[in-house]
């Protein structure tokens, strides 16, 4: 059935069973269509009299990935059914019906499957009510149904994580009654017939009372939860949302309850929060398909990796690629920097399996993967090779001709420069159209995104396997074209600069963090510039400065503090002191000093600066830099742009990233903001020509897709 085929849901008579077949790829979202279609096939099987009980079950890989993400917002046909209406009408069924959950069952479709009077999961399903994570609440009945049938404890657990459990982790919870791993229509028609042989009352989870008691006698147990959420969802709403619903069914009716989660429902549906998500949601599927790049190009297989340099990024990397099941032989210059980088990724597999995400065995099997090598030989049969050495182009000449002398031919060869020019590191090799930039981000292992970096000569089976290569290590792959710090730090670079111009103006560097982490940000720039080293960011302004894009006034304060050998965490003392040890930042009056001076110095009369104004001076030039590189298309999309900037730089999710947050703050204000920056500060925050176009004919940059 392709994709564009009428969602219709398929009646099969198994004996006196009824099977209804919910058929929509991918997911069998519930749309309109698809709702309507299970509502009359439902009647049909309830009026029957030759059907003794139904079973109902997803086509394809999914049983219901839940509401039709795309329809939300859209005007709604009189009398169409919800899923709520659905739920109902399955509960209420007078035969018994029976939920075979053969793949995913999130959002309504766990909701409907919570309607059923029993529930039987296949081994490879994933269950849950993800609905937070969109920025809404669970909205036909998942607030209250599932409470009833496993607790409200797991069920608020479940509904604030929006996790997707495992088929025998939803058996512990109590959600399924059996996880069956042979033919599960089978087993779910031999349940039916025996529900109805039996002919007991059927279990309506809207009538479990039992499991609601429990939490009756935790008075505080609400007030926990909001407590526990406000930290852990720092600036979401939905999460709140959610506790507000779960905690209406322990005093409401179940029918008073459903109509409260309906309200709160409706009311996150139209939040900005909500919209900003929804956007998230569909962008992070977009930035995988590369306009110009077929999805029927080849791809290079990736059996075997190299990595050169053990360093901060290197071991990361070759972690992902053992995590990912993938042998990968590791380089360095000596023995001893080797043992001493292989020494730090033990270490880490190690702590994680302290925190029990990760069994001793499987550790065992990924350091296996792991070889540690001072000889290119070592390197030659490898699919791809990620190079990680230090950011100097001598550096990068260095490794990239002898991996050209030694790689065997058809292999990757892949920088993780931060901001070097690739295709002048393609220049060193005979083959450029093997070079790409597979841009990791600190911690390696760790952090989601991966900017791909094109070439001008990277060849499109090149671009296709290190995109698909992204999502067989567990990150997100978006891909960037050729300029001075690709997407992220290019945006990074306009960011800083405010923010250190900002310290001279009258600011101090707990001032602009305190603003940027309220904003939602994890951590503000001076705290992160602290994290990542002052002397990175120093090394790569004096370049500049050699390829004559300075003078940079505004980081007067920076370069002092480097001067004084203050280059961080890694030195105890940055924009911030740290105790050993401890990464907590502490105010030091010595950088208040010297920031005085430095306005002094520069002439400037020090004043108040708003937290607000912080923000718009720190973000308005970073959404400006990202009008000038969708505008030279090297972003494809302004969602790349936002995928980047949460899963890279941490701005937060439920703002939607940069370029649609200043979409919902209107491009006009932008502008306007723009233009008297522009104003004072010159040419360096001239609006961009896009955003102007569209500031002016009243567009988002989302009109542009
Ligand atoms: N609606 C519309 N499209 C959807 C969709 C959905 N719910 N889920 C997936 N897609 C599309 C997706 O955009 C992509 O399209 C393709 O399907 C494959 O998805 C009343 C109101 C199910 C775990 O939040 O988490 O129910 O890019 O690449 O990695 O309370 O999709 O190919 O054109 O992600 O195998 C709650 C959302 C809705 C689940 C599968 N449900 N989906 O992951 O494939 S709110 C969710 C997912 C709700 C009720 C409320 C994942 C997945 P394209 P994919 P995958
Ligand atoms: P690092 O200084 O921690 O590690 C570099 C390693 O490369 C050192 O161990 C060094 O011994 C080794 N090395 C140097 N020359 C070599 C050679 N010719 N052959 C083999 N090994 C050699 O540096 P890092 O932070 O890991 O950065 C590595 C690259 O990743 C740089 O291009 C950097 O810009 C980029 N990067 C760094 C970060 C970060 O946050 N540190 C983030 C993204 C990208």
């Amino acid at each position: 059935m392709s994709k564009d085929e009428i969602p219709r849901v398929d009646l099969e008579r198994r004996g006196k069973i009824a099977l209804l077949t919910l058929a929509s790829p991918p997911v069998n979202a519930l749309s309109i269509a698809l709702r309507t279609a299970l509502m009359a096939r439902l009647g049909e099987a309830l009026a029957d009299r030759a059907i003794s009980a139904l079973v109902v079950t997803g086509a394809g890989s999914a049983f219901v990935a839940g509401a039709d993400i795309r329809e939300f917002g859209k005007p709604y046909p009189p009398g169409a059914p919800t899923t709520a209406d659905l739920a109902q009408a399955l509960e209420a069924a007078p035969k018994p019906v029976v939920a075979a959950i053969n793949g995913v069952a999130a959002g309504g479709g766990l909701e409907l499957a919570l309607g059923c009077h029993a529930r039987l999961a296949a081994p490879k399903a994933r269950i849950g009510l993800p609905e937070v994570k969109l920025g809404i609440v669970p909205g036909a009945g998942g607030t209250q149904r599932l409470p009833r049938l496993i607790g409200v404890e797991p069920a608020l657990d479940l509904i604030l994580s929006g996790e997707l459990v495992r088929a025998e982790k939803a058996l512990a919870l109590g959600i399924v009654d059996a996880v069956e791993s042979g033919d599960l229509i089978a087993a779910a028609v031999a349940m039916a017939e025996h529900l109805a042989a039996e002919g007991k009352p059927l279990r309506r989870t809207s009538a479990l009372e039992d499991r609601l008691a429990a939490a009756r006698a935790k008075p505080d147990l609400f007030a926990a939860y909001r407590k526990d959420w406000t930290r852990r969802a720092r600036g979401q709403e939905a999460p709140q949302a959610a506790i507000e619903a779960v905690e209406a069914g322990l005093s409401l009716s179940f029918t008073d309850a459903m109509a409260r989660e309906r309200a709160i429902f409706e009311r996150r549906l139209t939040s900005p929060q909500s919209k900003a998500l929804r956007h998230v949601f569909f962008a992070e599927r977009e930035v995988a398909k590369v306009p110009d790049i077929a999805p029927s190009v080849a791809t290079i297989p990736i059996r075997r990796a190299g990595v050169v340099g053990c360093g901060t990024m290197g071991g990361g990397i070759a972690m992902n690629f053992a995590n990912a099941g993938i042998p990968v032989s590791v380089l360095e210059t000596d023995r001893a920097i080797l043992e001493k980088g292989l020494a730090i990724v033990a270490k880490n597999y190690a702590a994680t399996v302290a925190k029990g995400r990760l069994s001793q065995a499987e550790m065992e099997k990924r350091l296996a993967l792991i070889e540690g090598t001072v000889s290119y030989d070592d390197l030659a049969q490898s699919d791809i090779v990620v190079e990680a050495v230090f950011e100097e182009m001598g550096a990068k000449k260095k490794v990239f001709e002898a991996l050209d002398r030694v790689v065997k031919p058809g292999a990757i060869l892949a920088t993780n420069t931060s901001t070097l020019d690739i295709d002048a590191i393609a220049a060193f090799t005979k083959r450029p159209e093997s070079v790409i930039g597979t841009h990791f981000f600190s911690p390696a292992n760790v952090m989601r995104l991966m900017e791909n970096v094109r070439g001008k000569r990277s060849a499109p089976e090149v671009v296709a396997t290190v995109m698909a290569l992204s999502k067989t290590l567990g990150k997100i792959g978006v891909l960037s074209g050729v300029c001075d710090g690709f997407i992220g730090n290019r945006m990074l670079y306009a960011y800083w600069r405010q923010a250190n111009a900002l310290l001279l103006e009258g600011a101090l560097p707990q001032d602009v963090d305190q603003a940027i982490y309220a904003f939602g940000f994890p951590m503000g720039p001076f705290a992160t510039n602290d994290l990542t080293g002052l002397d990175i960011s120093w090394r790569v302004r004096q370049r500049h400065i050699a390829e004559g894009k300075g003078p940079f006034p505004e980081y007067a304060v920076a370069d002092a503090l480097v001067a004084r050998q203050r280059l961080g965490q890694k030195t105890g003392a940055g924009f911030y002191k740290y105790a050993a040890g401890d990464r907590t930042p502490i105010l030091d009056p010595e950088v208040e000093e010297l920031i005085r001076d430095a306005s002094a110095a520069a002439g400037i009369q020090r004043r108040k600066i708003a937290p607000e104004e912080i923000v718009e001076r720190c973000l308005y030039p970073l959404v400006n830099e990202g009008a000038k590189i969708l505008d030279e298309g090297i972003a494809a999309r302004a969602g790349d742009i936002d995928i980047v900037w949460i899963n890279g730089y941490g701005f937060p999710a439920y703002r939607g990233g940069p370029m649609f947050y200043a979409g919902q703050i209107g491009l006009a204000t932008v502008l306007r903001v723009m233009e008297a920056l522009h104003a004072r500060f010159g040419d360096l925050l001239k609006p961009a020509p896009l955003l102007v176009r569209l500031a002016r004919e009243g567009k988002g940059f989302g009109d542009l897709s």
